[in-house]
């Protein structure tokens, strides 16, 4: 079986999805796109032999689409991921679900009152060789039970239009999906403090900024969000068991001495770093839906979570650095919960 998808949102990782489905995943085309910018959407069909749809709402119903991917701007996403719902079709949604949980709450009910799990959030993370590792070691309780994680996000630089709550919503929300996933524990409260600002951000931003997690079971979880760290793009996770440690590696690159120096590059931005995992993410989605299966990865819920967990670290910032509390509702049965 083939599987036909339709595309909401051509911008650069709308692009970079189709470019994936049609030369890396097997078993798939995409056969719909929209964009609210007509010439992107008719660029990017163009280049696949795919047709333009008006509305996102009219790619969903087309005959020719089985499955939905929503690659719009995040305050757009809840409105597409709901008419999918409302088509039967699977849907895969780039982080975030939704902007609010109020949002990320009606798609958990939509999903809910359809029955089946249609949904996955593209938090592609999960799919990342050196994570999964990491996993297999604490599950296997190699390093006994986790106690601490230590974890830094760093960017060269960001856009003047990046703003301070970007940290945790667009930064950090990766983070605290893995996170979640790999502990399998929730996060319970959220704090963040600013230290000295560097130089070389844009005046209103605040960077970089200390994320502090705590997990139901007690975990302490510190993040460095720093988007202007100048020399590269760069994450560490350790996390600190009872008995050892697992650490994430670094992207493979060569060793190179010279000039009495020995070292290896770093990478220059984040679209490179995860292009194997949203190879997996994407061949894993396509798998599942062929075969008639419901997703495996992340999903509404686990989206709806990220959501007011990243709220509870905004909140912290701009009330000057409590510890909030997050405040979630409790996991339905249906997405694994005792509810
Ligand atoms: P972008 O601005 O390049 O593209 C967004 C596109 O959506 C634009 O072409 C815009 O015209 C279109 N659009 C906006 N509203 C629309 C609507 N109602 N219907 C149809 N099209 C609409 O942004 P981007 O960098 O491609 O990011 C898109 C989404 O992907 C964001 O939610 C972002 O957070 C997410 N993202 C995820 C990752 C990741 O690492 N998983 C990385 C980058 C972006
Ligand atoms: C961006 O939106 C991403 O998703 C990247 O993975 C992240 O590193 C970057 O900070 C975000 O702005």
């Amino acid at each position: 079986m083939t599987v036909r998808v339709g595309v909401i949102g051509a911008g650069w990782i709308g692009q970079d999805h189709i470019r994936r489905l049609t030369d890396t995943v097997t078993a798939t085309e995409v056969t719909a796109v929209t964009d609210i910018d007509t010439a992107r959407a008719e660029e990017a069909a163009a280049r696949v032999g795919a047709r333009v749809h008006a509305s996102g709402a009219e790619l969903t119903a087309a005959d020719d689409v089985d499955a939905v991917l929503v690659t719009s701007w995040g305050p757009t996403h809840a409105e597409h991921v709901l008419s999918a719902i409302a088509a039967g079709k699977p849907v895969f949604c780039e982080k975030p679900l939704a902007t609010t949980p109020e949002d990320c709450l009606r798609i958990v009910e939509a999903e809910r009152a359809h029955g089946r799990r249609l949904v996955q959030v593209g938090f592609m993370r999960r799919y990342d060789v050196g994570y999964r590792q990491m996993k297999e070691v604490i599950t296997a309780g190699n390093i006994g039970d986790p106690l601490i994680v230590h974890c830094a996000h760093r960017n060269p630089t960001v856009p003047e239009s990046y703003t301070s709550r970007m940290a945790a919503q667009d930064t950090a929300v990766h983070e605290i999906d893995v996170l979640r996933w790999l502990l399998d524990d929730e996060i319970v409260s959220a704090q963040v403090i600013t230290p000295r600002a560097t130089a070389h951000r844009h005046e209103h931003l605040r960077d970089p900024q200390i994320m502090l997690f705590e997990t139901a079971s007690g975990i302490r979880i510190d993040l460095e969000v720093f988007v202007n760290c100048q020399y590269g793009y760069d994450i560490q996770c350790e996390t600190v068991g009872e008995r050892g440690l697992v650490r994430l590696p670094d992207p493979a690159a060569v060793a190179v001495r010279s000039e009495g120096v020995s070292g290896s590059a770093v990478l220059r931005d984040w679209k490179g770093r995860f292009a194997d995992a949203f190879d997996t993410e994407f061949r894993e989605w396509i798998a599942g839906i062929a075969a008639g299966e419901e997703p495996t990865g992340p999903s509404a819920w686990d989206g709806y979570a990220a959501t007011v967990i990243t709220d509870a670290a905004v909140q912290s910032l701009e009330s000057g650095g409590p510890v909030v509390t997050v405040d979630m509702k409790p996991r339905p049965a249906f997405y694994g919960g005792a509810e």
